[in-house]
């Protein structure tokens, strides 16, 4: 299969930092690899009995693992700003998929880039409005994200396959289903996946990229997500019949069977496991490019001056409590995987670069302040919600605050013993609890509600007024001089019933009038098709 290769592009690859170059040419790269909906302990280094990871395994093995890592809000587009802003999704506002940030946020990437950073990403963002670059030079995007600049995906599959090649399927085993449809085989190689077409770019980026300056790349791979759709050799690498069902699984669970309208409620074996197979095929996929990128990487020589990090959004329920998907505060879905690795030469590298594992609750938004320590970016001291973790990963902070907070309508507080959420009006009227306790060190399973249970009374009160205190905590946005939120950052709030209905891999039009920007179109590009592709490092194709 020939490999497409995007010659460097002057306009779009070399574009100016608005900020000081100088005071970042010094500063490490950073690779900043996320997923989506990925559990936290589907990778063999958090000693899962049946998922092989051994790139994941590596780096955590060269850097550091946090096992109780937990997203401060389990969605999307919550999660995402939160990750970048380091704020919770009240305080910056965009509380749901469809919902924008009520005000222009500082993110990340934009710091950085005024920092002199190069910034780039391939895959997905997920911020409202879609067009805008959010500080990035590169955009990347396999649908209708970003300022259409580059080709996408879809585009190339288009180019390749033809229309509506990227969704089609050869065997698709449970038509029918409201979970189960989600499930077939691709008609096209892996090559061509939307996950090795995302990992190609990151590539192309590391090849072409601005060397007198360290970049800030963003990889973000939509899988191990839905659609569960599959490429050889991941279509039917795990025997759906030997796949577990989780403890707190239910068959003959009481109440309606699933519906379009709860979908996330799963009470079908056969469809579980068929489901979990897929997912952990695709967890295989994920690992498998991200030891190509790794690879590459190295080939660049960049690997000792680069701070990696690897996360998810949220997590995936995987079936625990007859659910599947996110959203909701329970373990499957609100904790996250999280690996760092410092750049080999830093003075990070003799405390983060040693496999440990640390079991203190950290939260998303402290990835940010963190990764800023460690490249020497100033972050302001209010609206910045995040905390950095050096310390904690030295061992010299004996006063972690060990807890997290998170929401998605439900909130909860979660310390290293306990968990209270408080759920949302719509929960409880449905017959739900108000409020939900779990001890986590006795009940992981997070099946044996102690709300009511007198002798939690004093928990129940403490965690309670946390959580009281943390709702009404909202900082203004920080201020950096120099660097401006993005002013077309606030949308008009997106009908969502119509946001629901639209497939996200379907482009939006490119004669959409909302979109600021002119498109470039793609024969602008120079693509050199080169034949045979060249070979890279870690690679296992
Ligand atoms: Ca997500």
């Amino acid at each position: 299969m020939a490999r497409q290769i995007l010659v460097p592009l002057a306009t779009l690859l070399l574009v100016s930092p608005t900020g000081a170059i100088t005071a970042g040419g010094t500063r490490p790269n950073i690779l900043f690899i996320m997923v989506d909906e990925m559990k936290w302990n589907v990778m063999s280094c958090a000693s899962h009995p049946i998922v092989k990871t051994p790139n994941l395994d590596r780096l955590a093995r060269q850097g550091t693992r946090f096992a109780t890592a937990c997203t401060v809000a389990p969605i999307c587009t919550p999660s995402r700003y939160s990750f970048f802003t380091s704020r919770y999704a009240h305080v910056h506002g965009a509380t749901d998929n469809g919902t924008p940030p009520r005000e222009p946020q500082l993110l990340l990437p934009a710091i950085l880039k005024h920092h002199g950073y190069q910034t780039a990403i391939s895959g997905k963002l997920h911020f409202l409005p879609k067009q805008l670059d959010y500080g990035f030079d590169c955009f990347w995007s396999f649908g209708d994200e970003g300022p259409h600049q580059l080709p996408t995906w879809l585009e190339d599959m288009e180019k390749r396959h033809g229309r509506n090649a990227a969704r089609r399927l050869e065997t698709r085993p449970f038509p029918d289903d409201p979970l189960g449809r989600d499930l077939g085989k691709l008609t096209y190689p892996k090559e061509d996946s939307q996950t090795s077409w995302i990992t190609d770019r990151a590539v192309d980026f590391l090849r072409l990229r601005d060397k007198g300056r360290p970049f800030f790349l963003f990889v973000s791979y939509l899988d191990p997500h839905s659609p569960s759709h599959l490429c050889e050799p991941y279509w039917g690498m795990f025997d759906a019949e030997k796949m577990p069902l989780p403890p707190t699984f239910k068959q003959n669970r009481d109440g309606p069977l699933p519906t379009r309208a709860n979908r996330p409620e799963v009470n079908d074996p056969a469809i579980v496991k068929a489901m979990t197979a897929a997912y952990y095929a695709k967890v295989t996929m994920v690992d498998d490019n991200i030891g190509r990128l790794l690879g590459e990487l190295e080939a660049a020589g960049q690997a000792e001056n680069t701070l990696i990090v690897f996360t998810a959004d949220h997590g995936n329920m995987l079936g625990d409590l007859n659910r599947w998907f996110k959203g909701v505060m329970y373990e499957g879905s609100s904790r996250i995987p999280l690996v760092m690795k410092a750049p080999q030469g830093s003075p990070y590298a003799a405390t983060f670069n040693r496999g440990q594992v640390v079991n203190q609750v950290v939260e998303s938004i402290d990835v940010m302040p963190t990764l800023c320590e460690m490249v020497s970016v100033p972050l302001p001291t209010s609206g910045i919600q995040g905390q950095s973790m050096t310390g904690l990963v030295a061992g010299t902070n004996s006063g972690w605050k060990n807890r997290a907070f998170a929401e998605r309508g439900s909130r909860m507080i979660r310390t290293a013993q306990y968990k209270l959420i408080h759920n949302e009006a719509k929960n409880t009227r449905r017959g739900g609890p108000d409020y939900e306790l779990y001890d986590l060190t006795r009940d992981p399973e997070e099946m044996n509600n102690l709300a009511k249970a007198p002798a939690c009374k004093a928990v129940f009160q403490g965690l309670a007024a946390q959580l009281e205190a943390w709702e009404k905590d909202c900082p203004p946005v920080p201020v950096i001089e120099g660097v401006a939120p993005q002013a077309d950052a606030v949308a008009p709030a997106i009908d969502e019933k119509k946001q629901k209905r639209r497939d996200p891999l379907v482009p939006a039009s490119k004669t959409d009038s909302s979109s600021r920007y002119q498109r470039v179109g793609i024969s602008d590009y120079q693509v050199v098709v080169v034949d045979p592709p060249p070979v890279l490092a870690g690679d296992g194709s």
